[in-house]
């Protein structure tokens, strides 16, 4: 497979002034007429007229009229054109009922979708699909479906027809088509200067009940972009559209977003409380791109952070408005320790700012997208929010209409504060996660913090330089009042101390409040440091952070000496959790032990091998030390955060729930699973019906509740998806692959569906112990479905390979047994690009 470098990066040889679009619907034989005007560009050097084009039938080809004859290649068509302006027109035929990659034109139950985002339009006509190529889009579609909607504003519509005219000019990659019998949800909006704006959430009849929450999100969505960004949306239409088969959760098309349904639909019967903040997140996200990445787009797919860093760091500072901050700060680290840390310590690590990809699906990855969003919040931090407004102003004024680079968006950083970035730039271009190591000084009154950072090497990066790190730091006496209050420390050479005077004795430090930098902090701290910091940290990060160390120290303990639990760790975090002073979305969260996986991590840092079943042992008898410990309470703490009043999404039921359920789980362990039957049966809410049924299965009662599930639920997909996420997730580490098999056994397990072979295939690879049985048997049994998946839809079982990225963590037997279904893997007949490149990548 061919490799693409950034440095290669040359315009395109010509500008397209305008594009118009003909499309005559049939399953399998859709008629695509195009009409392009290309003029040559002035500011290219080479002349070269590629159209991309793949999975197309040419029916015919003009120039100003004149039938041609290309040539065509694999990846699209060449031809001589004139070095004037001149009209191309074509005519293709594609096939979307056939169509399962869910890439360009596809169906999915009965309905005409597409997906372009990044190189999917090259699969609709021939067009220089790239991001840098920015048109104005006429679109015709001619079909019996009665909802026909394309991007921009509708300009017409007849018996089987309609027209749709998007006067901004765009990337391919943002065009979008939708066709079927849909109904929608309609609101309105009025913009800030007084604009109405039409806004429906289009679905599939019988869904018109799961989209009041989606429209309230996008109205939030819209207010909020005004009045911290003062952006302001930009058509008279606002359409979203829910789609069943979907590779991942939702893309930003011009006026017409596209949803997986997971990510839009949703009822307080059929969806959780993470559920109802997720879609909150996504439809904010998506709406949002409308200026970071529609409006202001990428150059190239090099800078892919530059749209998606940007924009998950907006729909963080979103929900941290909408709902808790600091939760929102505790939850997003959790995420980002979780799938960003083992990308950028192992062998698919890359910098946030690639320089070479051989598939750019493959790139939409933790790194782009949470690094990216932490990259500015660092910058944030480091300038101070006055002159982040003010470059953001610059930006938007600056770049508008243009497809932009790093270099673009950190001179607009530049200009609006007159600081050098060109060290900061480091964090775009340098992969891996630095340490730093902190050793602490206290002399004649003077207390000092020195840091040493170090960045192992990543693939095709041995050597890495200091970067510019903001360290936040606050300082506590010794009874606990805080006596210097955050200041961030700004490192910036490999090895630097700073000095604090004027205290009277030796203070405690709390450092990276906040989690101010994407780092690992090493430090050699005191149990008692740890629970003081747990007990009186102002920080609420700090706090949990404190809480989490101690429980990593104390599963340590148990996995690698036998010792017992951490009595006075336990005694510290009950009263945490009895405070009802604090908010109880906090207190779950102090609740939530580190995963398997996280600590199989933490053991390889202390040069341990991890052997997941004695993970597993401990977890267990921590958590069940843990309910035997506060047996005496539990049932009382519960009642505490119990909700009386009529079900509402918001975070401070959502955080009730999610204690109590953290204390049901405990109280499972004592009760056999009395009250979890007790909550299932009483359940009105599917947050309170899941976290029932997940403590059952774990308490080895769940077959009655599991078969009730699916006779109450067989007809809604999504609530089914979690039938099959749960009891794979849930299942005891010697039988999860049988669950697993048993459950691709199900007549309702389907592999054309993105969300269910997640859900079966993505849960059973979260149940680390199981997933990583001694015999191999879960390697080879998730082998033989990404094998199968490959043909069908390369995309998704790419994404799914990266379970297998932190392998040489194990033990050299699980390495072997897993390395052998990676080669069977990459050993298959016509492996699709995209998971050759994956499987080769972790391979090594
Ligand atoms: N910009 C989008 C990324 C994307 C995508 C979405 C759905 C299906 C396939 C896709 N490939 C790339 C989504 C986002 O970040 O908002
Ligand atoms: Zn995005």
């Amino acid at each position: 497979p061919k490799t693409i470098y950034l440095e290669d990066y040359t315009p395109f040889g010509y500008v397209v002034e305008s594009v118009h679009l003909t499309f005559h619907l049939a399953p399998t034989a859709t008629r695509v007429v195009s009409r392009i005007a290309f003029a040559p560009n002035p500011d290219a050097t080479d002349g070269t007229f590629l159209l991309h084009g793949e999975d197309l039938t040419l029916i015919r080809a003009r120039i100003d009229g004149e039938e041609i004859t290309p040539d065509l290649t694999e990846d699209g068509l060449r031809c001589a054109v004139p070095d004037t302006p001149f009209i191309w027109e074509a005519e293709v035929e594609i096939s979307p009922q056939t169509n399962t990659a869910l890439e360009g034109l596809y169906m999915s139950n009965g309905m005409y979708c597409t997906q372009c985002e990044a190189e999917g339009f090259r699969k609709i006509t021939y067009y220089p699909d790239r991001p840098d190529v920015m048109s104005i889009f006429t679109v015709r579609i001619e079909g019996e479906e009665k909802v026909k909607l394309s991007n921009g504003n509708p300009v017409g519509s007849g018996a089987g027809w309609a027209e749709w005219h998007d006067p901004w000019p765009k990337p391919a990659y943002l065009f979008a088509l939708v066709a079927g019998d849909l109904v929608n949800h309609p609101d309105r909006f009025t913009t800030m200067s007084g604009k109405d704006v039409d806004l429906n959430i289009w679905v599939r009849p019988g869904d018109e009940d799961k989209c009041a929450f989606g429209m309230e999100a996008l109205k939030k969505s819209m207010t909020w972009d005004e009045e911290v960004y003062g952006r302001e949306y930009d058509l008279n239409i606002f359409n979203i559209v829910a789609v069943d088969d979907f590779n991942m959760g939702a893309m930003e098309n011009k006026g017409l977003n596209v949803f997986n349904s997971s990510c839009v639909l949703a009822s307080p019967e059929t969806s959780t409380d993470s559920n109802f903040e997720r879609i909150e997140a996504i439809i904010a996200h998506e709406y949002f791109h409308n200026w970071t990445g529609n409006r202001i787009t990428c150059r190239d797919w090099f800078q892919l952070c530059l749209k998606e860093g940007l924009t998950v760091f907006r729909d963080s500072q979103f929900t941290a408005d909408m709902r808790s901050e600091p939760v929102k700060r505790i939850s997003d680290v959790i995420d980002l320790r979780a799938r960003q840390f083992p990308e950028d310590q192992g062998p698919l690590s890359h910098p946030v700012r690639p320089e070479s990809f051989q598939e750019i699906n493959n790139f939409y990855t933790a790194t782009i997208y949470e690094k990216g969003a932490e990259v500015i919040g660092m910058l944030k931090t480091l300038v101070g929010d006055d002159a982040y407004s003010r470059a953001l102003d610059l930006y938007f004024d600056r770049h508008d209409g243009q497809a932009c680079t790093i270099e673009d968006w950190l001179a607009v950083f530049e200009d609006a504060t007159g600081r050098d970035l060109a060290q900061f730039k480091l964090w775009y271009s340098q992969s891996g996660t630095p340490r730093v190591a902190v050793s602490e000084d206290w002399t004649d009154g003077v207390y000092t913090l020195t840091f040493k950072q170090h960045t192992p090497p990543t693939p095709g990066q041995d050597v890495k330089d200091p970067k510019v790190i903001p360290i936040a730091v606050g300082l506590l006496n010794p009874n606990g009042d805080e006596v210097v209050p955050t200041r961030v420390l700004e490192m910036t050479q490999a090895e630097q101390s700073f000095a604090f005077d004027g205290l009277a004795s030796k203070p405690v430090p709390s450092i990276l409040r906040g989690f101010s930098a994407p780092i690992v902090v090493d430090r050699e701290v005191s149990r008692e440091e740890r629970a003081f910091l747990l007990a009186h940290d102002t920080d609420a990060f700090n706090r949990w952070e404190a809480n989490r160390n101690l429980a990593r120290d104390c599963l340590v303990a148990m996995i690698r000496d036998g010792a017992g639990p951490d009595n006075a760790w336990l005694d510290g975090l009950e009263r945490v959790i009895r405070d009802d002073s604090l908010d109880p979305a906090f207190r779950a969260l102090m609740l939530s032990l580190p995963t398997q996986s996280e600590m199989a991590q933490v053991l390889f840092d202390l040069f341990t091998v991890p052997d997941p079943d004695a993970i597993w042992q401990a977890s267990e008898d921590l958590r069940g030390h843990m309910a035997v410990a506060w047996q005496g309470f539990l049932p009382d703490l519960r009642a505490t955060v119990a909700v009386d009043a009529p079900y509402a999404p918001d975070a401070d039921q959502a955080g009730k729930r999610s204690l109590g359920s953290a204390l049901l789980a405990l109280q499972t362990r004592l009760d056999g699973g009395a009250a979890a039957q007790a909550q299932y049966g009483a359940a009105d809410n599917m947050t309170l019906q899941l976290s029932a049924l997940s403590q059952l299965i774990s308490a080895g009662k769940g077959d009655a509740a599991v078969k009730a599930f699916e006779d109450q639920w067989h007809h809604d997909r999504l609530v089914m998806d979690k039938w099959f996420g749960l009891q794979v997730g849930m299942a005891k580490p010697d039988v999860a692959v049988d669950v697993a098999q048993r459950l691709v056994q199900h007549p309702a397990f389907d592999m054309g569906n993105p969300n269910r072979f997640r859900a079966v295939m993505g849960g059973f690879a979260m149940n680390h112990a199981g997933f990583h049985r001694k015999d191999g048997e879960g390697y080879a049994f998730l082998a033989d479905w990404l094998i199968a998946l490959d043909d069908r839809n390369p995309q998704t079982t790419a994404r799914m390979c990266s379970v297998f990225q932190t392998w040489k963590r194990y033990d050299t037997n699980r390495q072997g047994l897993i390395r052998a279904q990676l080669e069977r893997i990459k050993a298959k007949p016509k492996l699709s690009r995209d998971t050759d490149e994956m499987v080769s990548r972790i391979l090594g």
